[in-house]
């Protein structure tokens, strides 16, 4: 049985992974209507990783007998003004996601819940690839520039990377 305290928090953080899942999904709108058709494939696939994350502290806070309760969501930001903006802020949200996830690992240490812990563990590891590959995306957005030319070779890199975020996604959905 979980503690309370923890299934608040993981409430919590239920929200935020849905909360990312519809801040990258008005990312991918934008990038969708202003000619970056491989950054909003990227950022629709990664809005649907967010609703798995999402999926997956919620069967889990169930299945330990606590209760997923939803919650209302914030208006997501919808302008934007160019594909570099857009990636700080994904690195600056996902920075603080770790932070949230390190939290709760902290409050599973407290708590003594190594089992809430060794779930957690997941999430730590994927915080790890979630910031390093934004990290790459602005790298490579500074390395090419941000003029036309730039931006159309950074959007086909996205297209590609969202194709195998796509499959790996799909052979997780087989397993
Ligand atoms: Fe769920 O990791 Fe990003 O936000």
């Amino acid at each position: 049985m979980i503690s309370k305290k923890l299934e608040t928090a993981i409430n919590e953080q239920i929200k935020l992974e849905e909360q990312s899942a519809r801040v990258y999904m008005a990312m991918a709108s934008w990038c969708e209507a202003n000619g970056l058709p491989g950054a909003a494939k990227f950022l629709y696939t990664h809005s649907d990783e967010e609703r798995l994350h999402m999926l997956k502290f919620i069967h889990f806070l169930n299945d330990r007998g606590g209760y997923s309760a939803l919650q209302a969501l914030e208006m997501p930001k919808t302008d934007f003004s160019t594909l570099a903006d857009i990636f700080k802020s994904i690195l600056h949200h996902e920075e603080y996601v770790t932070k949230k996830i390190n939290e709760l690992v902290d409050l599973c240490l407290t708590e003594k819940d190594h089992t809430t812990n060794s779930f957690l563990q997941w999430f730590v590891t994927e915080q790890i690839e979630e910031e390093s590959t934004v990290r790459e995306i602005s790298d490579k957005i500074k390395l090419l520039g941000e003029a036309h030319g730039g931006y159309f070779h950074v959007d086909m890199y996205l297209a590609g990377l969202a194709a195998t975020a796509a499959a790996s996604m799909a052979a997780a959905k087989k397993v």
